[in-house]
């Protein structure tokens, strides 16, 4: 009888050996050290041994039941232990950090820009970038044999259909569903044929139209010189210059005193001081008659900004390129 014990100290011991997972084990501990385990049930049989036996079997089969149990404990802890603890991996350490990305530098001065107007009443209207022909030139008062129309500066869908080459089209669209006051900027991607150090086929725009009774040149003027002082820094001197767009009159540039050598002449202002921003005027009134409105009641004026140009003054970027490439090294910096 002494022998079958060990028998079955052998048997449990390889059998545990080759347990795979924590289920196994348990099973083994349950059919050898259970109610009706093999251990159990020879430790309940040795009342039937001779007299003589029973101390030594008694003794010995306790032993071997406490050196299973602590057996079946190991390796259930072996086995249960999550696969990183296995693996030697602190898991007290904290943790490394996600790589996070960030918002495109473009991204970034359209929602300044966005915000500065949101601030002075300004709503923000959207629309479609294939337009047609009306909408991105006829409603705008650019003539039939205006420049801009050309098939080198424009990008032809098809007969009549462009893609936008400014966000104008937004604000006429804007007007014919909307009736004064309007207070809006229509930010978006607009394309023109052009591709060089400063010009790229697609750039960003944000156009801006405030109508109502009474506006003057002088609204026009506090608005933009406001926003500018808010988008660059307060100190920095702006002048109106006369200019020409066939969809506003007066027409205007707006200029800043140059970021870069502010006034004092270098590369970047072509030693003028100056940098142009922007473009703005009154709205001319043959826009207004193509949307309905009431030309004796009604006056506003328009603007229109690069977004790209503002972006490269702010950060000092001298190729629009940069932009549109997706070099991580570069976006990482915004
Ligand atoms: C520039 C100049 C400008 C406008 C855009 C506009 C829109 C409507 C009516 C009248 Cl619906 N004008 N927009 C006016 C003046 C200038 O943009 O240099 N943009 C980059």
């Amino acid at each position: 009888m002494n022998s079958s014990i060990e028998e079955i100290r052998q048997k449990a011991l390889s059998e545990l050996e080759a347990a795979e997972d924590a289920d196994s084990v348990e099973s083994l501990s349950v059919a050898y050290l259970g109610r009706k385990g093999r251990v159990t049930g020879f430790l309940r049989n040795i009342s039937s041994l001779p007299v003589e036996q029973r101390p030594a079997a008694g003794k010995r089969a306790n032993e071997v039941k406490k050196e299973l149990e602590e057996a079946f404990a190991n390796a259930l802890a072996i086995l249960s232990a999550s696969p990183q603890e296995d693996q030697g991996i602190d898991v007290s350490l904290p943790g490394r950090p996600a790589p996070l990305g960030n918002l495109h530098p473009i991204t970034l001065i359209t929602r300044d820009i966005a915000r500065i107007f949101e601030s002075m009443g300004f709503g923000i209207a959207e629309g479609p970038e294939v337009e047609s022909d009306y909408y991105n030139f006829e409603s705008l008062n650019i003539p039939q044999n205006h420049p801009a129309r050309d098939m080198q500066d424009t990008f032809y869908v098809r007969d009549r259909v462009v893609l936008r080459t400014h966000t104008s089209p937004i604000q006429v669209r804007y007007m014919e569903a909307h009736n004064p006051p309007v207070r809006i900027i229509a930010p978006g991607k607009v394309y023109r044929c052009d591709s060089d150090l400063t010009h790229t086929p697609m750039f960003h725009q944000v156009e801006g139209l405030l109508v109502d009774e009474k506006v003057c040149f002088g609204d026009l003027k506090g608005i933009l010189t406001a926003f500018v002082h808010q988008i660059f820094d307060d100190e920095i001197r702006v002048r109106f210059r006369p200019s020409f767009f066939p969809f506003t009159e007066p027409s205007a540039e707006v200029d800043i005193q140059c970021v870069i050598c502010r006034g004092s002449g270098c590369k970047v202002c072509s030693d003028t001081g100056w940098l142009e921003v922007l473009g703005c005027g009154m709205v001319h009134p043959a826009v207004f008659e193509n949307v309905g409105y009431d030309i004796t009641r009604y006056s506003g004026f328009a603007f229109g900004m690069g977004v790209e140009r503002i972006a490269m003054l702010k950060y000092g970027i001298n190729d629009i390129r940069m932009f549109f490439e997706n070099d991580i090294r570069f976006l990482r910096q915004f």
